[in-house]
């Protein structure tokens, strides 16, 4: 049974529940942590993330939107993601020349080809090198490979002298783009095969140097990859067989902690069977949740409507856009005068922008949706036929656009306030502090930073 499986498995508790307690959170943990553990994760990541999850799911506030089980199911998914590897590079689109490094049997050959394929059906010549005069049979694998989807090949079977090999391949395969070239493997990183890689590094100077990894490895991977690095400088991973493997997540969380790129994953033999790693698509399609990529677009158009940066309070131009986004924040996080005192000022708010009822708001939401957005930001362009006819357009009274207007008017001369004061005199009260302010606000900048 696969890591998708299983983690499926451990979120059909949560679909079940009925009711969300510390036993609910605990039972769906259980699963994931079991689940984890036989993909070979290392057990202290395993720990840390339960920690995390049963903390986040339990809080006591959900993020406006969500209900209690799609809040649990998000921070699951959250943690899931960062721990194989949150956002990372992509793979570079053109590369110049690419040398696959990595010990015996990991997939070095087949994903040259793979590679060679990949880069081809994006508009790059792309010419194989067989580097691997250690091992007889290789040559003939490579060729083999190459004639079948008709790669330019370039190979040796008498010169012994690996270095040398690629150095022929590189003047025969002088018209293509990118270089791709396999090189021989060994049961471990010994002396002979560092030195041959450096010999080949020499030559090729090459601008990618990724070290191939069987996800049957597990979390020994991160041994490997910072033995690579140290000893040759690789710079991005392959990960291979991860259809074959249950180990795949032990092996993706492992480079996650080494911090190695995972660029590529192999999920078969054939040669079309290689995927760009993304960990969130990767994470979504193993978990077969059909209705997360709906959830996680809920809950980031929430965030974009709430977001509201202190820079936009304090510096920026006081507008309507940003009046209704102070309007929403202020509902979520209670009273203004909280900002206020922060700011080191205790400042008196009008009166109806502290009884801000939610249908008011949404009231003023439906205005807004009437006007343009050259009228939300400059509202002084409002006169009174526009008013008439944001009124008509959003089916309110001409008093009601005419309250928002006012209602925003008030707020900006509060804010003229804000911004008046010196950010300086502030910090020296103690009273500002950006990153609460923005936290207050719902700003999640410090999101997946659990590895990187
Ligand atoms: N299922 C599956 N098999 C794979 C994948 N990638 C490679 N293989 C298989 O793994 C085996 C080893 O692959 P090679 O490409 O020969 O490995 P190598 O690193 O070049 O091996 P050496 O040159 O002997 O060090 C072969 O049987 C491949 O078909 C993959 O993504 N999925
Ligand atoms: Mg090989």
């Amino acid at each position: 049974m696969g890591l998708g499986e299983k983690l499926r498995g451990a979120m059909e508790s949560l679909r079940k529940a009925t009711a969300f307690d510390k036993n609910t959170v605990k039972e769906v943990v259980k699963g994931i942590q079991r689940a984890l553990i036989s993909a070979d994760v290392e057990v202290s990541l395993v720990l840390d993330l339960s920690k995390r999850i049963e903390a986040e799911s339990l809080k006591e506030k959900l993020p406006k939107g969500l209900n209690r089980r799609e809040h649990v199911l998000k921070v699951c998914y959250d943690e899931l993601v960062a721990l194989i590897g949150g956002k990372q590079i992509e793979a570079p689109e053109k590369p110049k020349s690419i040398l696959l490094v990595g010990l015996y049997g990991m997939g070095k050959t087949t994903s040259s080809a793979k590679l060679a394929k990949h880069y081809i059906k994006r508009g790059l010549k792309v010419g194989l090198v067989c580097a691997d005069s250690y091992r007889p049979a290789a040559f003939e694998q490579l060729q083999q490979l190459s004639s079948k989807a008709k790669i330019p090949f370039y190979g040796n079977p008498k010169e012994k002298n690996a270095a040398k090999i690629v150095a022929e391949g590189l003047k025969e395969l002088k018209k293509v783009d990118l270089v791709i070239v396999d090189s021989a493997g060994r049961d471990a990183l010994n002396k002979e095969l560092s030195d041959e890689i450096k010999a080949i590094d020499k030559v090729l100077n090459p601008t990618e140097k990724w070290l191939v990894i069987g996800a049957d490895v597990g979390q020994l991977a991160k041994k490997q990859a910072t033995a690579f690095h140290k000893a040759v400088g690789v710079n991005g991973v392959l990960i291979t067989r991860m259809d074959g493997s249950a180990k795949g997540g032990g092996a993706l969380s492992a480079c996650a902690l080494a911090k190695a790129p995972v660029y590529f994953i192999g999920v078969g033999e054939k040669l079309d069977d290689l995927e760009a790693f993304d960990a969130d698509r990767y994470l979504s399609r193993i978990m077969g949740y059909g209705d997360l990529a709906a959830l996680l677009e809920k809950a980031k158009e929430i965030q974009g409507e709430e977001e509201l940066s202190p820079e936009d309070l304090l510096k920026g131009e006081f507008n309507l856009e940003i009046f209704y986004k102070q309007l929403a924040a202020t509902r979520k996080m209670g009273p203004m005068t909280k900002v206020a005192e922060m700011l080191g000022m205790k400042m008196q708010l009008p009166k109806e922008m502290l009884d801000m009822t939610d249908e008011k708001l949404d009231g003023f939401k439906v205005i807004m949706d009437s006007m343009t957005v050259e009228e939300k930001r400059n509202p002084d362009k409002l006169n009174k036929s526009r008013i008439l006819r944001i009124a008509r357009g959003s089916g309110k009274s001409e008093a009601d656009v005419r309250e928002l207007i006012k209602q925003f008017k008030q707020m900006g001369k509060v804010f003229k306030k804000f911004r008046k004061i010196d950010e300086k005199t502030l910090q020296k009260k103690g009273g500002f502090d950006m990153n609460k302010l923005a936290s207050m606000f719902g700003r999640k900048k410090k999101m997946k930073k659990h590895f990187r």
